[in-house]
């Protein structure tokens, strides 16, 4: 019986590279770097997961040279792109995607528990779910497991084994939801059967270790099976 869904969060619940991406890249404007990522470098650089990574490696294979101690420079530039982020989204700046709010809202109705894994930044997730769901927001996951509370990112399991822990339940008991190879490997390491939604920048990936790719979580089989307690969505994915 499904006790747990675990949510992504960029890219699953809303498409949130896009305001990542400018905030970003007003970010290296307002320090005078002439760094600016397109979608096309967006999209190679988010094989890196964290944007503290993420800068880092720009930096690297770009040969940049940064002023000062490089962990400080890029810490300083991480936190003033945070600030800007969670901005842009307290005003509004994105919707959930197209069933993530129903599916929320029929897990909860029907006692399914929900929980967070996700790489992005604790405030960021904050910002997004009181955007999205007011004063609900603070009662509606028991568990946010960020990227800055784990040692490890995505693809590895760690944010996944920690919302296992603090909801104490077992892997099978839960469905994970994602929009990324990275995220379907950390959540799969961790033995949680997935549901994929491919997002915007994650399209042309592998899923092969998905229970199901589905176009969105509007797709009309994914509310009906969490009323009935989902035990269908546990079978392989057919066709
Ligand atoms: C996606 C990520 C994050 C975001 C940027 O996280 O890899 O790094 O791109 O957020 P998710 P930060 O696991 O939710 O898909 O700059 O806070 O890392
Ligand atoms: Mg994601």
């Amino acid at each position: 019986m499904l006790k747990a869904l675990i949510f992504d969060v960029d890219g699953t619940l809303a498409e949130t590279e896009e305001l990542h991406r400018f905030a970003f890249n007003r970010t290296f404007a307002e320090h005078g770097l002439d760094w600016s990522w397109d979608r096309d470098v967006y999209r190679a650089l988010l094989d890196v997961s964290g944007g503290k990574e993420r800068i880092r490696h720009y930096v690297e294979t770009r040969g940049a040279s940064i002023p000062g101690e490089p962990g400080h420079f890029v810490g300083g530039l991480h936190a003033r792109k945070t600030a800007i982020y969670t901005e842009l989204i307290a005003d509004g700046g994105v919707e959930l995607r197209p069933g993530v709010r129903q599916v929320i809202e029929t897990a909860a109705a029907n006692g399914v528990r929900l929980a967070i894994a996700t790489t992005t930044s604790r405030s960021n997730v904050c910002a997004l779910l009181h955007s999205a769901f007011g004063n609900d927001a603070d009662g509606l996951f028991e568990a946010i497991c960020a990227g800055d509370c784990v040692p490890a990112k995505k693809p590895a399991p760690d944010v996944y084994v920690e919302a296992l822990r603090r909801l104490s339940l077992s892997a099978e008991d839960c469905l994970a939801i994602e929009d990324s190879r990275n995220g379907l490997l950390a959540a799969h390491a961790a033995g949680i059967p997935t549901i994929v939604t491919p997002g915007i920048y994650t399209d042309d990936q592998d899923f092969a270790e998905a229970l199901a790719v589905l176009p969105d979580l509007g797709d009309p089989r994914v509310a009906a099976l969490l009323a009935a307690g989902a035990e269908d969505l546990r079978r392989p994915a057919r066709g």
